[in-house]
């Protein structure tokens, strides 16, 4: 008996001092296991007489029991143990700030886009916007552009496959076949910008086969050169928010103007900085004109009665005047560190009175 009870006083200890799981189960093993002390223990049971083995089997029972009972208990603390342990080192500090989230930019052409809006839509201009595939009457022949004149190869057009009828279409060559559509369909007074992209076959330092074009018309019965004067004045000194600016027409040509001219704004490029307005040096930004009267008679208007100005600009070209971009080609990369540089935040919305640029 005595002997059982240090063996219950060892086991119990041993138990005390497993540390984990694992050393706890040896105890186990070696308490209660198919070769463990108690269970030998058991086996001399048979060789005692019935009196003896009546007291001695029930103490056994209650230290294997007791054995037992530690064991569950130890495990059982253990395991929280373990449980607070991890739950210690895995800790989450839900007061830390959120990582930021990568936030996308506005690519400078939409913020041309938008600010170029601004100012036309300021003077009253509707925005009005045509299909990319166009055919060759409003593409060409309604703006005086003669059949099979070297005109139509100026534009280094992309056809389409011919049809069955014969025609081909054209990938639009400028945003011109959109201003038509609008004089085919509304009687003047008209006033629209028509943005959007135009595509050529061309591709180098300066030309993408795809670009944007602004392109304006005003019709009414006695509209004239000084109000196109006026009214590209007002748009450059908008849009490059000077006042002032110098400008100059040169005559040039266009079959769907006459007269035409481009235009020049006064700049200094000192220390090979480009500055808008100051300065003796001269700068290309558009092409305008009267509208030709054959492309009035295209439309059904009489060019006794009706008469107009139209001007074009591309956008690329004044996105890259005003931000300093030096390369057209970079625009369609979609290089994400031009992006994040030459990009603007999505809630720097330009209007007139809030400022067009950043
Ligand atoms: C109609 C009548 C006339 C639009 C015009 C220009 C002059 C012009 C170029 C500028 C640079 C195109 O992007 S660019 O290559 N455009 O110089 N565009 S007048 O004249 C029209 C348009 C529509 C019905």
């Amino acid at each position: 008996m005595e002997d059982l009870e240090t063996l219950r006083a060892e086991l119990m200890s041993a138990v005390e001092a497993a540390s984990d799981p694992a050393a706890l189960e040896e105890v186990r093993v070696s308490a209660l296991g198919k070769k463990g002390r108690v269970t030998a223990l058991m086996k001399a049971l048979g060789g005692m007489d019935p009196e003896q083995r009546k007291a001695f089997g029930q103490e056994m029972n209650r230290v294997k029991a007791a054995v037992a009972e530690a064991i569950d208990q130890r495990r059982a603390a253990l395991e929280a143990a373990a449980l607070d342990a991890r739950l210690e080192r895995e800790r989450i500090d839900v007061t830390l700030p959120v990582r930021p989230e990568s936030t996308g930019s506005i690519h400078p052409i939409s913020q041309t886009w938008d600010e170029v809006v601004a100012i036309f839509a300021q003077m009253g201009f509707a925005i009005a916007e045509g299909p990319d595939i166009e055919d060759d009457f409003h593409n060409f022949t309604a703006l005086n552009f003669p059949p099979d004149h070297p005109a139509r190869e100026m534009h280094d057009t992309f056809f389409l496959p011919e049809r069955a009828d014969g025609t081909r279409h054209v990938l639009r060559t400028h945003t011109s076949p959109v201003q038509i559509r609008t004089l085919l369909g509304q009687k003047p007074p008209v006033r629209v910008l028509a943005p959007g992209r135009t595509y050529r076959s061309d591709s180098d330092m300066t030309h993408t086969p795809m670009f944007h074009q602004f392109e304006g018309l005003v019709i009414d019965q006695s509209t004239h050169m000084g109000h196109l004067k006026g009214c590209l004045q007002e748009f450059v000194e908008a849009y490059f928010e000077v006042d002032n600016v110098p400008m100059r027409f040169r005559p040039s040509f266009f079959p769907f103007t006459e007269p035409s001219a481009e235009v020049d704004i006064g700049c200094s490029r000192k220390g090979g900085e480009l500055r808008i307005g100051a300065g003796d040096d001269w700068l290309e930004i558009l092409g305008c004109g009267m509208v030709h009267p054959n492309v009035l008679r295209a439309c059904g208007l009489d060019p006794a009665e009706y008469q107009g100005f139209a001007f074009g600009m591309g956008l690329e070209r004044i996105a890259m005047l005003k931000y300093g971009i030096p390369d057209l080609r970079t625009f369609f990369e979609s290089d994400l560190r031009w992006l994040r540089h030459y990009g603007f935040g999505a809630l720097d919305v330009p209007t007139l009175h809030g400022g067009l640029g950043r």
